[in-house]
């Protein structure tokens, strides 16, 4: 943990109704996976919602209307920034693990695709954020590789009961263009630097590091709202459409 404290923009991607019989205790709610995100501007681009096969997450009552599932964790935090039910006291309604949250059938705010899958990521950590992360794999290394994996290894996608419907079908979509690296960076610089599957973690960073400060200092966006923008003039008034529609909420820790 950094001496700063980092804000995140936790994005709301509601379960689609019926919810599964496993959270059949939620009926009537509006249930969400929270995902921490530091890039609002992509969420046009999302292909999926990245779950810890083995992590421990929980359901918690945030308000009268909204239940979020992530980490019991970060739903302690929350509870100290006026988003729990009860002030300062998480109230867990059901709790959860990671492979039963596999393949829930999801819609996320502002992105093109309508209907989008939670899918299994080894590397998703239970110690940072939520514990819940959107993928947006043309812009973010970790979330191509990872969606690449699972798309080219059968093996993978029985292992953890991934029905090809849930993954085949999702493109990458280019939503930035960074001039020196395109409108599918990401898909760019993996390849570039030879990355061979979501595990390959010391180029992933030399990855993330490559693509980030450029995006956010050359970016310009090719779609939606602000399309045309640079991401910088973007990323701040895509936050507050973002936060002011009540598709998402900030979160510190
Ligand atoms: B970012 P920092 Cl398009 N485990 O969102 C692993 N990764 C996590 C996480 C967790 N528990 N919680 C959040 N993250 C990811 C979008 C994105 C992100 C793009 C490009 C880069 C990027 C879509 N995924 O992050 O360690 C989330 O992915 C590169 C920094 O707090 C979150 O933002 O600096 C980012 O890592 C937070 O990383």
């Amino acid at each position: 943990e950094g001496v700063q404290p980092q804000e995140y923009v936790l994005i709301k991607i509601q379960v689609i109704p019926p919810l599964p019989s496993n959270m059949k205790v939620l009926e009537g709610r509006n249930v969400f996976l929270a995902a921490a995100t530091l890039r609002p501007e992509t969420m046009y681009g999302q292909t999926n919602c990245w779950i810890l096969p083995d992590g421990k997450y929980g359901a918690f009552e945030i308000n009268e209307t909204d239940v979020f599932i992530l980490t019991q964790r970060s739903a302690l935090n929350l509870s100290y920034q006026k988003l729990s039910k009860v002030p300062e006291r998480p109230t867990c309604l059901l709790e959860l693990c990671g492979l039963d949250l596999i393949g829930l059938p999801l819609k996320a705010p502002l992105a093109f695709n309508e209907v989008i899958y939670s899918l299994p990521m080894l590397t998703v950590l239970t110690n940072k954020g939520t514990g819940i992360v959107t993928s947006v794999p043309s812009d973010s290394s970790d979330d191509y590789m990872a969606l690449k994996d699972l798309k080219s290894k059968e093996a993978l996608r029985s292992k953890f009961g991934v029905k090809d419907e849930w993954v085949l079908p999702f493109e990458v979509i280019p939503i930035i263009n960074i001039p020196e690296f395109g409108e599918k960076s990401a898909e760019k610089v993996c390849h570039d630097l030879k990355i061979k599957s979501q595990n390959d973690k010391e180029k992933l960073a030399e990855a993330k590091r490559l693509t980030y400060l450029k995006g956010f200092t050359d970016g310009k966006m090719l779609v939606g709202e602000f399309k045309g923008k640079k991401v910088q003039e973007a990323k701040p008034l895509i936050k507050s459409l973002l936060l002011e529609t009540d598709q998402a909420v900030i979160y510190s820790e």
